[in-house]
């Protein structure tokens, strides 16, 4: 490959060259940026320029991207004669090659730097002011992290010390190129320690503009663009509009030219950079672009803090600004580029945190539990699209670097996740205690002390699946799971209300026996307190009963927590079934005491009739044995009623009668007999009175052995003495007819 730039006689040496005067250090402990002061003397500290205002022209950006080239149609400009600027005849002749600034790079001689053209350009001012023009030419490459950081020294010098800086770009204005930028001048920044804007006019030559038909060549074009590209909005993703509200507050002034290619020829080996081999658009566009810059009422002197500075000043400047980048004050260019790689990567994180959490938010709703499924599901989608995001965006940073803030992002999110089931838990937990509260409520309406619960065991059912429904209303207002998807927090929801369930069903059926129990001696205490040691009819047993009962299903029934209008009751069915047990017990000790009763009814009557007939031998006319017997039965039955609590009871007086009744028609059978032996005896009398007989007898009861000595010695005599026998055996009054004192008085009369 021919290096047109490099030929050239003895003219064109005097006419200057490209001269490296800041070069990268090579050397192991040496300053990290080498000057070459000698070198800078000889271009500023000339006689002819050091005392002169200085415009210095710089251009920057990327290896290889046509800066060395384009640098040379400028010194073309500037070599030119006056007439030539002025009629747009400064590029010469068509074939003559470029030359100036070595171009069509690859050459050791043109390492990382900065070249200025040796010899200055000398214009005069509208005003009449002559100025020092300086060209300079930057080499550099952004391919890798180190190769940024040491370009960003030469960027932010080239822009510290020069009055125009070209940023020469390929293509386009992209976002990596803006943030680039942003990086050089945060830099440059750092160095010149100023708060007003550090720099002055910016101008993005764009090369290769691909897109004429939308933004037209040139400066035109190019406004449009820059402004496009440069524009803030308030809607715009916060680090996109912090690097162009940065890059606006660095220039004083920011332009835009848009370079056609220049044709197909540059890729040609030949290409001496003729300008016949270019297209009529790039001379079109050179035209417009090199007298911008270098047209004497388009110079731009160098200030520095608002003053114009001299030729010779750029001396101490660059001195100045090596000396800052060499010393440990400033950070080296690479930390700082590192600082704004991790800016742009916590950027990217938080964008995609950001993302995480709207994705998640939109999702999961405040008073809502979800399934663990859907949960992880929601969580899994939003996690990808917040790493997609993190992937997708731009960053400076070593791949390295990207990779652990990935892994920190998945491990964030990861733990977000767990933390989104914690909520979730926390949530379905309330919602299931909200749940329980609701079922406990309906059964406290019912009970409000639930260990007092005591119901039919369907109303408990009943009871059960009304609370259930409740419970489960309010689960499921605060639950969002499909129907089709399985819900274990609701069967453990459900299994944990089926326990309290059974739970409340051992408590009734235990209230319920209780209850039994209880109305059953309910029953008891009202059976005993009217029955009574003397005993009660059966008729007043079964009305005690009844009424007792009554009272003790009463009583039952106060004992269950709610009425019920279920027919079939099997614990009043028991409490019944114990009840007749019981009433069968005291039906039992009824009949004793009754029995009891009437035999001391009947001991009273025997004893009352002992009384009245004295020896055993003793009778009664038949009525006055009648008279008798009603007294006793009078007497005695009023003395037994009076110890009865029942007065009038036709059951038990009838039974007392039938006792009386049987042991009177015993005592008849006795008293006849009696009667008849009295007659014996008063005729045994009679006879022995009337034949001074010695009778010895028997007693008609076998218990008396009786010795009459009787003599009777006239009828009447012995009659009357036989009569006298006969009354004194009477007892009680005496009627007539009386069978048996008329039989005496006959057999008397037999027997006279
Ligand atoms: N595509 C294209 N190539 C160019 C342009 N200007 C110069 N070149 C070619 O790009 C190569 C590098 O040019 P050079 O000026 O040395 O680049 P530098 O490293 O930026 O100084 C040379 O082969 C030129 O012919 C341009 O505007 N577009
Ligand atoms: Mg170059």
């Amino acid at each position: 490959m021919m290096d047109y730039s490099r030929s050239g006689n003895m003219s064109d040496m005097e006419r200057g060259e490209g001269i490296q005067v800041v070069k990268l250090g090579e050397r192991e402990g040496a300053a990290r940026y080498e000057l070459d002061e000698g070198a800078l003397r000889r271009v500023l500290l000339r006689e002819d320029v050091r005392g002169l205002p200085v415009v210095v022209v710089s251009v920057a950006g990327a290896y290889r991207g046509g800066k060395s080239f384009i640098l040379d149609f400028f010194l073309r400009y500037l070599n030119a004669p006056r007439e030539s600027q002025v009629n747009g005849d400064w590029m010469g002749s068509e074939d003559e090659p470029l030359r100036g600034f070595h171009w069509r790079g690859g050459d050791d001689r043109d390492t990382t730097g900065i070249n200025l053209w040796s010899k200055p350009f000398i214009s005069t001012l509208p005003t009449g002011e002559r100025v020092a023009v300086l060209l300079m030419d930057t080499q550099g490459t952004f391919d890798s992290e180190t190769t940024i950081g040491q370009n960003s020294t030469i960027f932010a010098l080239s822009t510290l010390i020069s009055s125009v800086q070209i940023y020469n770009l390929s293509g386009n204005i992209k976002e990596d190129d803006l943030q680039h930028l942003q990086l050089f001048t945060e830099y440059g920044r750092l160095a010149c320690d100023t708060d007003s804007k550090a720099f002055q006019t910016l101008l993005f030559l764009v090369r290769d503009w691909p897109n004429a038909f939308e933004h037209s060549y040139g400066f035109q074009g190019g406004s449009t663009l820059l402004n496009k590209r440069l524009q803030t909005t308030p809607k715009q993703k916060p680090e996109l509009r912090e690097v162009r509200e940065h890059i606006r507050s660095c220039f004083d002034k920011m332009l835009c030219c848009l370079m056609p290619h220049p044709g197909l020829t540059v890729n040609n080996q030949f290409f001496a950079g003729c300008v016949r081999e270019l297209t009529p658009d790039f001379r079109k566009t050179l035209l417009e672009l090199v007298p911008s810059l270098f047209e004497t009422t388009r110079l731009v002197p160098k200030m520095v803090t608002g003053q114009r500075i001299q030729c010779q000043d750029l001396f101490d400047y660059f001195q100045k600004y090596l000396n800052i980048f060499n010393s440990d004050d400033l950070p080296e260019a690479v930390t700082i580029l590192k600082a704004t790689a991790d800016a742009c990567l916590l950027a990217a994180t938080r964008e995609a945190r950001e993302l995480y959490s709207q994705l998640m938010a939109a999702r999961v709703r405040d008073n809502f539990s979800v399934s663990n499924a859907t949960l992880t599901a929601w969580h899994e989608e939003a996690r990808d699209k917040a790493l997609k995001r993190f992937t997708e965006k731009k960053k400076l940073a070593a791949q390295a670097d990207v990779d652990a803030h990935l892994e920190a992002l998945k491990m964030e999110l990861d733990a977000c996740q767990a933390q989104h089931n914690r909520d979730n838990e926390f949530k379905v937990q309330d919602t299931m205690s909200l749940a329980k509260i609701a079922y406990e409520a309906a059964v406290s309406r019912v009970s409000a002390e639930h260990a007092r619960l005591c119901l039919h065991p369907r109303d408990l059912d009943e009871l059960h699946a009304d609370a259930l429904r409740q419970a489960l209303e309010i689960f499921s207002a605060s639950r969002d799971v499909s129907q089709d998807e399985e819900d274990i927090k609701k069967t453990d929801l459900l299994n944990t209300l089926e326990q309290l369930h059974e739970n409340l069903s051992v408590i009734s059926n235990r209230n319920n026996l209780s209850a039994v129990w209880e109305a059953r001696d309910t029953y008891v205490r009202r059976m005993r307190m009217d029955m009574d040691q003397t005993g009660v009819s059966s008729e007043r047993l079964i009305a005690q009963h009844e009424d007792a009962v009554q009272l003790a299903k009463t009583a039952f029934y106060n004992m269950r927590s709610r009425p019920t209008q279920h027919a079939n009751d099997a614990f009043m069915d028991r409490l019944l079934q114990e009840i007749t047990t019981c009433f069968a017990d005291m039906e039992k000790s009824n009949n004793y005491s009754n029995m009891v009763a009437m035999q001391a009814a009947e001991h009273a009557y025997n004893n009352y009739i002992t009384r009245a007939w004295g020896p055993q031998t003793c009778c009664f006319h038949p009525r006055a044995l009648e008279d008798l017997h009603n007294k006793a039965v009078t007497e005695v039955t009023s003395e037994i009623l009076a110890k009865r609590p029942e007065r009038d009871t036709t059951e038990f007086k009838a039974a007392l009668n039938e006792i009386f009744t049987k042991r009177y028609n015993e005592l008849k059978n006795v008293n006849v007999y009696n009667n008849e032996q009295a007659v014996v005896y008063a005729l045994l009398v009679y006879e022995s009175k009337r034949k001074y007989v010695r009778t010895e007898s028997q007693s008609i009861f076998g218990l008396i052995t009786t010795s009459i000595d009787r003599w009777m010695t006239k009828h009447e005599d012995a009659k009357r003495a036989a009569i006298t026998e006969f009354k004194t055996r009477r007892r009680g009054a005496d009627y007539d007819p009386d069978q048996f004192y008329d039989d005496l008085l006959k057999k008397i009369e037999r027997a006279k």
